[in-house]
């Protein structure tokens, strides 16, 4: 094994072909603790949380061109873990059905950038998310890097720790 593969991490932006298409019509989202309890949580759930609104969010897509700029409503994925989940973590893994998703790191959730904190989204620009929009989305506003963050669909939290 060369020393790039042993340090690849699918969960890490690297380059992709975005998929138009969700994956499945099931929009529950599992989330899996540290000590591997697993539970469901659904839209609805997520709208009981303490609604965030970030305006000025883009994505900057490889297969259509740059969007936005959009307003993205939901919860901060801090404000999720923290009503779901006890401590103990350190990562997250936020995944789709299709196998897309990105690595978050604890750090970065309590010190979230200038261009706003790290979001499961459930509205664009006042109107809920369209399964095709993504259903529930992450939003990674600092993120320029051909919407490799954005993870659509997402179906599957995961905590870590190391
Ligand atoms: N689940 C999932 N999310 C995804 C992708 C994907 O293939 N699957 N592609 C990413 C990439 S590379 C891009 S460019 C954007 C496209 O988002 P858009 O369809 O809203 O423009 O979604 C991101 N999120
Ligand atoms: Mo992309």
């Amino acid at each position: 094994m060369s020393a790039n593969e042993s340090t690849f991490d699918p969960l890490q932006p690297h380059s992709h072909e975005p998929n138009p298409a969700p994956p499945s019509d099931d929009p529950t989202i599992r989330l899996v603790t540290v000590n591997g309890r697993a539970s469901k949580i659904t839209v609805t759930n997520l709208q009981k949380l303490p609604k965030i609104s970030i305006p000025d969010c883009y994505i900057v897509s490889t297969g259509h061109g740059t969007s936005g700029p959009f307003l993205f409503g939901g919860v901060t994925l801090l404000d999720f873990i923290n009503s779901y989940a006890k401590g103990g973590w350190t990562e997250v893994e936020v995944i789709s059905e299709d196998g897309f998703g990105n690595r978050v790191y604890k750090e970065e959730l309590l010190e979230p950038s200038q261009a706003g904190a790290i979001l499961l989204a459930y509205e664009i620009d006042e109107q809920a998310l369209t399964r095709e929009q993504g259903l529930v989305r992450l939003i990674v506003p600092s993120e320029r890097d051909d919407a490799l963050r954005q993870v659509k669909w997402v179906s599957e939290i995961r905590l870590k720790r190391p």
